[in-house]
């Protein structure tokens, strides 16, 4: 008996593989780019480490000086919006430089079953929120492969932030025609509205949601 969302009881096989976006320092309460409650993540994320049979990391990879950094553009702010070669771009304070301490993974998160850790936003002039697509919509990371060759077609999306690398990265994976699963209790979101915009676009997308509880 179960009076749950449609979602409630998912269980989990050989085709589902825990994606877990950014849960970087920069991310985490007094970050760089700090996403409120951040590191309210890492405790289910650590928990649904032990039970899925796959897991693939992403990490926000820029070089200094990257085009979506408010500093690199003389007179911007950050969270000002700049017209982009390839479109609208929210400026933002430097976050994730390579190899620097923000930008390594979340000392609390248990990575070590981890099959992937793909990059993203290493190419100087594009971001890239989604972990498929960059925000030119044409440069692939390479994850859609890498997920099909080895028949890990049931994506369950937990990390940082809701409204963006989570919100593209869902939406992408459903374009890509992967099955998706946003973890509700293991994502947080940068700004409260953009968040609630997000559920309800990859609800319209056919993104499932459901708690970590109820996956096993
Ligand atoms: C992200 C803004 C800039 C994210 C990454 O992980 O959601 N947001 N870079
Ligand atoms: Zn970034």
């Amino acid at each position: 008996m179960s009076l749950g969302t449609p979602d409630s009881a998912v269980r989990l096989d050989e085709t589902s593989v825990l994606l877990v976006v950014d849960v970087q320092n920069d991310f985490l309460p007094g970050g760089a780019l700090a996403v409120p409650e951040g590191d309210a993540v890492i405790g289910p994320v650590n928990r649904l480490a032990k039970i899925f049979p796959h897991a693939v990391l992403t990490q926000d990879w820029h070089p200094p000086g990257h085009a979506s950094f408010a500093s690199r553009h003389p007179g911007r702010q950050p969270f000002d919006t700049m017209a982009m070669p390839y479109g609208d771009q929210v400026l933002w304070p430097d976050h994730c430089v390579q190899g620097t301490q923000g930008a390594a993974l979340a000392a609390g998160l248990d990575a070590e079953r981890a099959e992937l850790v793909i990059r993203k936003g290493y190419h100087p002039d594009i971001d890239s929120y989604s972990a498929f697509l960059e925000a030119d919509r044409q440069t692939r990371t390479g994850l859609a492969g890498y997920l099909r060759e080895r028949g890990l077609t049931h994506l369950f999306v937990a990390g940082l932030a809701t409204d963006y690398c989570i919100r593209w990265t869902a939406l992408d994976a459903r374009a890509s025609g992967f099955a998706v699963t946003v973890i509700e209790d293991a994502v947080r979101g940068i700004d409260r509205d953009g968040t609630l915009r997000a559920w309800a676009e990859m609800e319209r997308a056919g993104v499932g949601r459901a708690m970590s509880a109820d996956l096993g």
